[in-house]
């Protein structure tokens, strides 16, 4: 059986708009996508959501919600990604460079969805319908998808 890493992942949604990050280095540089990174020893998923979000793109929220679970799998690596994805729809702060992220808005038509992680076009629209989702995709590299699951649920 695959071990599992816990990541988180979050959107800050506005209407009409969405704010991404162009991320710089590490895992995914060269993609734009919501900010996260790996949940810490003794912290909440939520908790570490918040404070990824904070240290990535210099906003803080007082809530999140909790809207995907995605599993990926990379053919030939022993671990899974268990991200853990989460809306905001209210935050404090500017949007603000980091070492990790460039963050900048995005109108929810003009998506760069040529330059994100293929899985995102899937399932953004379910985020944006604030829809509930649970997934699973096994990847070969970073830039195939050999085989997926995703389905609406109620709950998380
Ligand atoms: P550090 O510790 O900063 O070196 P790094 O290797 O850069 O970590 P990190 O912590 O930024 O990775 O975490 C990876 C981020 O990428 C998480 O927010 C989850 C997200 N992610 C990974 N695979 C993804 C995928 N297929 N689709 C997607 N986001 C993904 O939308």
């Amino acid at each position: 059986m695959l071990s599992s890493k816990l990541l988180t992942l979050v959107l800050v949604v506005q209407p009409g708009r969405v704010l991404l990050g162009m991320k710089k280095r590490g895992f995914g540089a060269g993609k734009w996508n919501g900010f996260g990174g790996k949940v810490q020893p003794g912290e909440s998923i939520e908790d570490a959501a918040k404070r990824e979000l904070q240290e990535e793109s210099g906003l803080t929220v007082d809530a999140l919600e909790k809207i995907g679970n995605i599993k990926f799998e990379f053919v030939g690596e022993t671990q899974l990604l268990d991200v853990h994805i989460f809306r905001a729809d209210a935050f404090h702060g500017e949007p603000t460079e980091s070492d990790e992220m460039r963050p900048q808005w995005f109108d929810s038509d003009k998506i760069p969805f040529s330059q994100m992680w293929v899985d995102d076009i899937l399932w953004f629209p379910l985020m944006f319908q604030k829809k509930k989702f649970v997934g699973y995709f096994k990847f070969q590299g970073h830039d195939v998808i050999l085989s997926h699951t995703l389905e609406e649920v109620q709950q998380l």
